[in-house]
């Protein structure tokens, strides 16, 4: 079998083995991608952002649960260095992950922030439509909420939920600016603790002031109690769940699963186009020694970039 018909099976070894493939840069696995491409669309994408420690891999964990028991498969991409699926958090979590490693429904996969060559949002859209040919029903994202970068990530995704946790003051505050951009669903972690209640009240304010337009989406606040409280716990994981699926249903009832569409083909585009246009470019000038040369000549201000990109752009993207 063909690794692209591999993949298409469901085949977890395969799957892996691309998305570290694409990783290395390994010649060949664009034209798997692309073979791919027709097989994807399935899935619903879901993005988990919000701060460090707020309890976004506790949640997936316990999403991961709750869809296996509906008979549902997922996938899972993390891209946190210090997420429990990536290995750098408390031996409890890694346990806890360790469990659905045996799950051919659960494939969980994680993607370094370091030294991602060429976009770390273009190397999780390919994870992502890898995901998707494999056939998973949802794919879950978990990115921490800071920057651009992040961002980028979370429009790989059709539904964003923000997870918050009090007590974070500060980061919080930071984390507003631009949240309600790309929430659909708050989820307040260890609501009951103290700052919890503050924290959804000024959630709802801030809500209730943005200029929603009538009839469309108002993203909801979802209170969850203690991971100790399992019961009640498992309650909130359900709401959570059913609000993921509230949003989907709007989101193909109405024009806005048309916009995220095309937002994240734009997206996809740009990414794409910067691996056939931009990578190859670099590279050249990178292994002729040229790109030093160029940054020492930049830092005496004997060139400036504009006139280096027109020079570089003149030389390469020339047609034939
Ligand atoms: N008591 C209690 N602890 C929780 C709850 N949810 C998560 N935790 C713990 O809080 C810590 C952080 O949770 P994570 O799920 O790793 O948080 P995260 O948002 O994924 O963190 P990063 O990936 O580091 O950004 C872990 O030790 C969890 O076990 C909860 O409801 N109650
Ligand atoms: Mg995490």
């Amino acid at each position: 079998m063909e690794t692209g018909e591999k993949i298409r099976s469901g085949n977890i070894r395969a799957a892996s083995r691309l998305i570290r493939d694409i990783e290395d840069g390994e010649p060949g696995t664009k034209e798997i991608l692309k073979q791919i491409y027709p097989h994807t669309g399935g899935a619903h994408i879901i993005g988990f952002t919000g701060p460090p420690g707020a309890g976004k891999s506790t949640l997936i964990d316990a999403l991961i649960r709750l869809l296996r028991k509906r008979n549902l498969r997922v996938g899972v991409l993390a891209i946190d260095p210090s997420s429990p699926f990536t290995g750098g958090a408390i031996l409890g979590d890694r346990i806890r992950m360790q469990k659905h490693a045996s799950d051919p429904g659960v494939f969980i996969r994680s993607l370094s922030t370091r030294g991602s060559l060429g976009g770390l949002s273009r190397a999780a859209g390919n994870a992502i439509h890898i995901m998707d040919a494999m056939g998973m029903d949802y794919i879950l994202i978990e990115t921490v909420g800071a920057g651009q970068q992040e961002v980028d990530i979370i429009n790989h995704a059709h539904t964003v939920l923000v997870v918050m946790v009090p007590g974070l003051g500060d980061e919080i505050q930071i984390m507003k600016a631009g949240i309600l951009e790309i929430a659909d669903v708050f989820v307040i972690n260890k609501a009951h603790f103290d700052g919890g209640a503050k924290l959804n009240r000024e959630l709802l304010i801030m809500i209730d002031m943005s200029p929603i337009p009538k009839g469309d989406w108002r993203p909801p606040v979802l209170q969850i109690k203690d991971l100790e409280e399992q019961a009640a716990y498992e309650a909130g994981i359900g709401e959570v769940f059913d609000n993921m699926e509230k949003h989907r249903k709007y989101l193909f009832e109405t024009e806005h699963m048309g916009k995220r569409m095309h937002r994240k083909m734009t997206r996809e585009l740009e990414e794409a186009l910067s691996s056939a246009i931009l990578d190859p470019v670099l590279r050249a000038i990178a292994d002729t020694g040229e790109l030093e040369c160029i940054i020492e000549k930049l830092v005496k201000k004997e060139t400036d970039p504009v006139t280096v990109s027109e020079e570089i752009a003149n030389k390469y993207l020339r047609p034939e």
